[in-house]
């Protein structure tokens, strides 16, 4: 049975990436972090399968601030497959935290790279590169279009992407980096901008927020589905050779094209619901990313399976869903406690 250590297990990626590996068969271990609050919502349904099922899937505190940690748990566990996940991934959090960002995503990437090194392990690296290394560089994006980064996230992932190509120039380390465009779904973080919509539509048609505050709607991404893209790193570590690919869709559109069809999808004008807010903008901002995976295609096989359409679709609908159970969960709640039943102790 093959053996996978992911950073980031606990993030949508890293969730998605867990069922996608368990469900190939593979042994995985993942790395979260200690927080003071739980932060294992994304994963707790496939843990509670060790229990039941016995799934092969294992967690281990660690970060990737801290090399000791990885270098314990790399020659602990001597995985055949590495992917690093792991990142303050929230591009404008990162100009208000800079430092942290770089050491978390560029010398993170470094320590993990290192750890391997010095392990001796012959396992194979997946660095989760990223679209906004790109920053102002002109559309479509392919692997040899030169980086211009716009945020201390985007030059954090350069390091993190050139150090990633030098352990391989320099060691013959079988690492290869997935330079991926957004990809969004109902476990994307609360504060991306597609969930911020969705699920703030969510609340309204529900009647429990009216406004929505946004900041530049112009801003055109290469929005693909999570699940599609894990799949698209899992292939760059199954190639005889490491090699860097974009992946997209090769479709961009507007935050402003996202806003209107997401409330047209549950039946608001969204006209009456957003409101422009300069605190959501960005020291600079990066207009238009849109992928040529040409070679993703071609290389690995690799297809995108959700259009925008659908993809806008699966999230209103799933923040929906969520919303309304919520309620009624809060309301049987109420009954209960109305009948002097709690369930909570
Ligand atoms: P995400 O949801 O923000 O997840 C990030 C993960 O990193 C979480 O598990 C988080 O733990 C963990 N993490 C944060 N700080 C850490 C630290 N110091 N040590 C170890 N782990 C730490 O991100 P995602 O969307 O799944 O993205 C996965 C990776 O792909 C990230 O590296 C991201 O930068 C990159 N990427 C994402 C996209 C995209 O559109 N989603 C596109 C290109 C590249 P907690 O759960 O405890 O916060
Ligand atoms: O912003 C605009 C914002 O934060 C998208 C990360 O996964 O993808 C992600 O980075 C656009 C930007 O994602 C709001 O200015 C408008 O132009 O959803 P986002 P991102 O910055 O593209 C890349 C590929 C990554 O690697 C990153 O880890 O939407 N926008 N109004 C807003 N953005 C946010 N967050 N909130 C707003 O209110």
């Amino acid at each position: 049975m093959k053996k996978a250590l992911l950073t980031g297990c606990t993030g949508q990626d890293g969730s998605y990436l867990t069922e996608f590996l368990l469900a190939g068969g593979y042994e995985v271990h993942g790395i979260k972090r200690r927080s003071s609050s739980l932060n294992t919502d994304r994963i707790d349904h496939i843990y509670r399968d060790v229990h039941e099922c016995r799934t092969p899937f294992f967690l281990h505190y660690g970060d990737l601030t801290d090399a000791s940690s990885l270098a314990t748990m790399l020659h602990d566990i001597r995985p055949d497959e590495v992917y690093n996940l792991g990142a303050q991934s929230h591009v404008k959090v990162s100009f208000d935290i800079p430092e942290y960002t770089a050491d978390v995503v560029a010398t993170g990437t470094l320590r993990l790279l290192e750890a391997v090194r010095r392990t001796g392990l012959k396992c194979r690296f997946y660095q989760a590169s990223s679209s906004e290394m790109f920053g102002s560089a002109a559309p479509p994006q392919r692997e040899s279009t030169p980086f211009h980064p716009r945020s201390p996230y985007g030059c954090a992932k350069l390091f993190g992407h050139s150090i990633t190509v030098n352990y391989r120039e320099s060691y013959g380390a079988h690492a290869s980096s997935g330079i991926l465009f957004n990809h969004e779904s109902p476990r994307r973080g609360e504060t991306f901008v597609t969930r911020k919509i969705t699920r703030a539509l969510a609340r309204i048609k529900c009647g429990i927020q009216s406004k929505l505050y946004l900041g530049n709607l112009e801003a055109r991404r290469d929005w693909g589905y999570a699940p599609d893209y894990v799949r698209a790193m899992w292939l760059m570590l199954q190639q005889d050779t490491p090699d860097d690919y974009v992946v997209g869709t090769g479709e961009a559109h507007t935050v402003r094209e996202f806003v209107e069809l997401a409330f047209e999808r549950a039946g608001l004008d969204w006209k009456e619901h957003v409101v422009i807010d300069p605190a959501y903008f960005r020291p600079a901002e990066v207009d238009f990313l849109l992928a040529d995976c040409t070679k993703a295609r071609r290389e690995l096989g690799w297809e995108p399976t959700v259009t925008f359409r659908e993809l806008v679709r699966i999230m209103v609908d799933a923040d929906l869903d969520q919303v309304e159970r919520q309620i009624a969960g809060g309301l049987d709640e109420l009954r209960r406690a109305a009948a002097g039943v709690s369930t909570r102790a």
